[in-house]
């Protein structure tokens, strides 16, 4: 089994790297695959860079050049629920983009024709993160997130997500990550740990709590590898 692993920015992957220490390295597309293998399993990582297309086209290379068959997304994100405090984790059960905008045409925000508004995450994974979360006796949130190729510090613009799309996070990766799958027919899910509150203090909240949090998801991810392992 080839499984993919993915971030957006370094912090998100280094957690990770660190664990593997050994992994092979090969460039491609402007950018680094670390190839690895832990308790049997094949595994390729690699941080995107930020935003949709640079996660899509990771995504696809993933897949498509290195074979993945599943793909785990980690990183952090805003909240958008003021029950999800720094830190705490947010798996997606969908997933849309809130920055897709074709309204005048009478479609709903985050909606081109063929696609969909929401894209869903693959349900074995998620009953998967379930279950190591009870084993580990950690709190796992489901949830909505909305993807944009914005950084969200303004609670208009929050609250503007939060009611269009019924989001209880935001990032900048997650959806394009999840059509990409969805159209290559991959399981995947996005886990994410909170490092803002997508508000005023955003900016200063991020730079303080991202390698923090990067690290909390990147923990779980681990955790669900040895679920894995012994099916
Ligand atoms: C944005 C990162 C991008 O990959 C999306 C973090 C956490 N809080 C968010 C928010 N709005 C949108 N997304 C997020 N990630 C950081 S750009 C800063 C880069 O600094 C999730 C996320 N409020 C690099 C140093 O210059």
């Amino acid at each position: 089994m080839q499984i993919a692993i993915m971030g957006a920015m370094v912090e998100e992957i280094t957690p990770l790297l660190e664990y593997f220490n050994h992994y092979e390295t090969v460039e491609f597309a402007k950018n680094k695959y670390y190839l690895t293998s832990y308790k049997g399993l094949d595994i390729v990582l690699a941080y995107s860079k930020i935003g949709k297309v640079n996660a899509s086209l990771t995504a696809a290379t993933m897949i498509e050049r290195f074979g993945a068959q599943k793909l785990l997304f980690s990183g952090v994100a805003g909240a958008v629920n003021p029950t999800l405090k720094i830190g705490d984790l947010i798996v997606a059960t969908k997933l849309a983009q809130h920055d897709l905008d074709i309204t005048v045409f009478g479609h709903p925000y985050g909606y081109v024709p063929e696609g969909a508004v929401y894209v869903e995450s693959d349900r074995g994974l998620l009953a998967l993160a379930k279950s190591v979360a009870e084993r580990k006796k950690l709190y796992v949130q489901e949830g909505i997130i909305a993807t944009g190729d914005q950084f969200i510090c303004d609670v208009d613009k929050k609250e503007w997500i939060e009611k269009t799309f019924n989001a209880d996070a935001l990032e900048m990766e997650g959806a394009s990550v999840a059509v990409v799958c969805d159209a290559l027919q991959i399981p995947f899910f996005v886990l994410r740990a909170i490092s803002d509150a997508a508000d005023m203090d955003a900016g200063f909240s991020f730079d303080e709590f991202l390698n923090s949090s990067a690290k909390i998801s990147a923990e779980f991810i681990i955790a669900m590898l040895d679920e894995m392992v012994h099916d």
